[in-house]
């Protein structure tokens, strides 16, 4: 079992403890874990190098702690839930003995390919239980998985597997996602073009769709596993040996490849998600990601097994057939915790209330959200429809690098407040630094988020770029981990995060988070959705540029519409956040995972259309040439 807190007062209690005393609070989570060596140190680390270790010479395996260590009391208790595509097909269920047995299968056959302790498998597979299968399985015996999501590029699959040097590639004839089929074998055939270090080439049928199987280098899943046992022992793995590698965009340039180790992403993920989201047993627990991203690798596949959970894992959108697909699937399998991103849920905000029906959410406990700052008007509505005022909601900060959810009320423990992740994590010690370099003590402060000390889940490295690694994280402030992200510390000491800070922009002297702006432009009865960014003003420094997707127009056509937007913001924050341009766009520039690449829009507002950067990643690349057509500065 893994420890939980149950108050307010145990959460203050335990997180005094941690930073008192951080190797007995970390020696007691981890001790809820099987090893088969122990520790001889809870951690060593300097964020100089940096050199991060954690349950140093500890020697184990994940998977062990997933099955043997839950398959007494657990065994035939639901382990996976997959909800496919078509809401007309078979959900199919996956108890942790039939996990444990299909993992140890695709386990030997990976063995059976070459695939030793070490080497990298690179998996580019739809939302189906093989997917998870594979990633475990790779644990298992040691071998490090590199998942790149379904909807990637050829050319990003490629880069990503010659970066990481996979041996095997894992993928599927196809992937069902709404009424389209993703053709990944196609594009893994044109990625494998040039990928020298691929041996071999596993397809799973999924879509029935045709593909070209080339001889020496490809094989059927089903043909693959075919005659495998389905005992496999567990590689006796080191604490720091590498568990994955997951690719992450940075601002320019190439992905960055992120690295996970094995004994303390285990012990941060488990003890993250049986708290923050106060999973109980026999409770399912419905987690809306992709695995192809770090919340479905610590929050669908790692952290929710590890707890003995039961996590339901969907093929779909949820938008198909229709937005009422997640509260269908809701009512079906009777969740009780649901965790989604801002994106998804002012999406189907926007389709209206029609979707919901109260008997269909009675299961719900809690609401989870992740991956950007949810507006006022998203937390409310998410809150009082979907929740039916009764749910507490789990607003998670955290990243890839992470590896886990570092702020975040504890469902039902911790009060909450719209907008804000409230407060951090036990063993997680948040600092906030203003520009210069000088931390800002005390509440009612705003300026760059810092991790001063470590926690388990951190990553350790970027693959092949230790360098880079150190530059990006470790470089800004002197001995801190910098996220990245601006915050606000409010005079309760709940922590708001505003944003990346280079979305952080200063008028006129006055810093002003874009998030903050876009909240308020997003009141606007017509708006649906809407990005701000800065750009180069004579006068006040930095003006505000808000790029604004608009449902329907109004009787006053652009020019009023516009115009209210610009007097909405004034009454709202104030006349110093006023819009200074408008601009009406069909869609916003977004990633595959819902981000909104503002890099791009920034380049657009400085009248710089030329060097976009890479732009792979987009899901819609036609949309920045209707934003820059438009344009109300000289592009
Ligand atoms: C888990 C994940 C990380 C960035 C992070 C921040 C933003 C994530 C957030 C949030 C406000 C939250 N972010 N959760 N911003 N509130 N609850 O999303 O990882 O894809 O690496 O993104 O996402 O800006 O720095 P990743």
């Amino acid at each position: 079992m893994i420890n939980k807190i149950h108050s307010l007062g145990g959460y203050i209690h335990e997180y005094q403890k941690s930073i008192a005393n951080p190797e007995a609070f970390w020696t007691q989570q981890a001790e809820c874990f099987f090893w088969r060596k122990r520790w001889d140190k809870v951690f060593d680390w300097n964020f100089d190098e940096p050199n991060i270790q954690w349950f140093v010479n500890g020697k184990l395996n994940i998977t062990e702690n997933i099955f043997e260590r839950n398959l007494y009391t657990h065994g035939n208790q639901e382990a996976i839930i997959w909800e496919p595509n078509d809401p007309n097909d078979e959900t199919r269920t996956l108890t942790y003995s039939e996990l444990y047995q299909e993992v140890n299968k695709f386990a030997n056959t990976l063995k059976r390919l070459g695939v030793g302790k070490g080497d990298r498998v690179a998996i580019y597979m739809p939302m189906v239980p093989e997917l998870a299968i594979a990633v475990l399985a790779c644990a298992r015996i040691g071998a490090i998985h590199s998942v790149v999501f379904a909807g990637f590029s050829a050319n990003a699959l490629q880069e990503r597997i010659n970066d990481a040097t996979a041996k095997v590639l894992l993928t599927a004839d196809g992937g069902f996602r709404g009424d389209k089929i993703t053709p990944l074998k196609k594009i893994a055939d044109e990625a494998l073009e040039s990928c020298p270090t691929i041996e071999t080439v596993v397809v799973l049928k999924r879509t029935n769709s045709e593909v070209d199987m080339v001889v020496g280098r490809d094989i059927w899943w089903h043909k693959a596993i075919d005659g495998q046992s389905d005992t496999c022992p567990a590689e006796e793995m080191d604490s720091e040996d590498p568990l994955f590698i997951l690719y992450t965009s940075g601002s320019t340039g190439k992905p960055k490849g992120i690295v996970h180790t094995t004994g303390g992403y285990m012990v941060y993920t488990a003890y993250s998600f049986s708290n923050v989201f106060q999973y109980h047993v026999d409770d399912v627990y419905f987690c809306t990601a992709d695995i192809g991203w770090i919340t479905g690798h610590s929050y669908i596949v790692y952290g929710p097994l590890l707890a003995g959970a039961k996590t339901l894992m969907f093929e779909g959108v949820p938008t198909w057939p229709n937005a009422g697909r997640f509260w269908d699937i809701v009512a079906k399998h009777k969740v009780n915790q649901f965790y989604t991103a801002p994106t998804a849920i002012r999406a189907l905000l926007a389709k209206g209330n029609d979707f919901l029906e109260e008997k269909k959410l009675q299961s719900l406990k809690v609401l989870g959200t992740v991956g950007e700052p949810i507006n006022e008007e998203a937390w409310h509505w998410y809150h009082d429809h979907v929740g039916l005022n009764r749910c507490p909601i789990v607003d998670t900060w955290w990243q890839t690098e992470t590896g886990g959810i570092m702020i975040s009320p504890l469902a039902g423990i911790t009060p909450t407040k719209p907008s804000f992740a409230t407060l951090p994590l036990p063993g997680i010690q948040p600092i906030i630094m203003n520009g210069d370099g000088k931390e800002l003590t005390g509440n009612s402060v705003e300026g760059n988020l810092c991790i001063k000390f470590p926690w388990p889940g951190i990553a350790r490295t970027i693959w092949n770029d230790h360098q880079r690694f150190k530059d990006t994280y470790f470089s800004t402030y002197n001995k801190m981990y910098f996220t990245g992200d601006g915050v606000k510390r409010d005079e309760d000491g709940y922590y708001r995060i505003l944003g990346r800070v280079d979305d952080v922009i200063n008028v006129s002297g006055h810093r002003l988070g874009t998030a903050e702006i876009e909240n308020a432009i997003n009141e606007h009865p017509l708006v649906n959705e809407s990005a701000v960014v800065g750009y180069p003003h004579a006068i006040k420094g930095q003006g505000i540029y808000a790029f604004v997707v608009c449902g329907e127009l109004s009787t006053g056509g652009e020019e009023g519409i516009r115009k209210s937007i610009m007097q909405g913001v004034t009454k709202i924050i104030g006349p110093i956040a006023r819009p200074d341009l408008v601009q009406l766009v069909p869609g916003l520039p977004k990633t595959r995972s819902g981000k909104i690449m503002r890099r791009i829009l920034r380049k657009v507002a400085e009248g710089d259309a030329t060097n976009l950067g890479d732009i792979t990643t987009l899901l819609d690349e036609d949309v920045v040439d209707k934003i820059i057509d438009g344009a109300l500065v000289d592009v």
